[in-house]
């Protein structure tokens, strides 16, 4: 199924996924977005395959709280510190959500050629059951959740300049998501991923 014009609540198998079109307004996600560009150290990493180096299709960054580390992929990520910019949208994301967050994957898709493939965000350091709040700015880039028994059940959501969206507890156990190569997308996208992360 598609949603284009997405309706605020998204089921799926026995959950439900809230997407807000609009929860930063398109003036401020223009400068949220160049502001991000501009100040945030962006990241090249890479994974190893085979014994090869190959490079992640996009740039990264991880901020948080200090004690806030992460590791997926094979990757360790040691938190930067918050930005104002970064505590802000933190401080937006908790209060519509009620839920509170200590640190945020940002991911910079430099155009449709960058991409994130099939993986659930189920490492052990999220906890049992993560919530996960999705902030978008840039360009719209398509968005898949894939049930882990039964792949035929498959949804795309279009991700557009300042929505959110929220995944909710028990979501990442049933399902995958991905964010597909776009090859005809020219301009990029910034997505924030705020999460909790616990202690070992
Ligand atoms: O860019 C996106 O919307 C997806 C990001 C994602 O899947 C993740 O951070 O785990």
């Amino acid at each position: 199924m598609i949603y284009n014009k997405a309706p605020n609540f998204i089921d799926f198998d026995a959950y439900t996924i809230e997407l807000l079109k609009n929860f930063i307004s398109i003036e401020e996600s223009r400068k949220v977005y160049e502001k991000l560009l501009s100040t945030i150290d962006w990241r090249q990493d890479f994974l190893t395959f085979g014994g090869k180096r190959v490079p992640i299709p996009r740039l990264q960054a991880w901020h948080g709280d200090a004690d806030a580390s992460y590791s997926y992929s094979g990757l360790a990520l040691k938190p930067a510190s918050w930005t104002e910019t970064l505590l802000a949208l933190k401080d937006q994301v908790e209060n519509h959500s009620g839920y509170k967050f200590n640190s945020v994957l940002l991911n910079y898709y430099r155009d449709g050629r960058d991409s994130m493939s099939w993986h659930s965000d189920n490492e052990k350091e999220l906890g049992q059951d993560p919530v996960i709040a999705s902030l978008s700015f840039g360009q719209t880039r398509k968005f898949s959740l894939r049930h882990n028994q039964n792949k035929a059940n498959k949804i795309n959501i279009y991700l557009d300049d300042g929505c959110l969206l929220i995944m909710p507890k028990g979501l990442q156990s049933v399902c995958m998501h991905q964010l597909p190569k776009q090859p005809e997308i020219t301009s990029g996208r910034i997505n924030l991923t705020f999460r909790m992360i616990y202690g070992p």
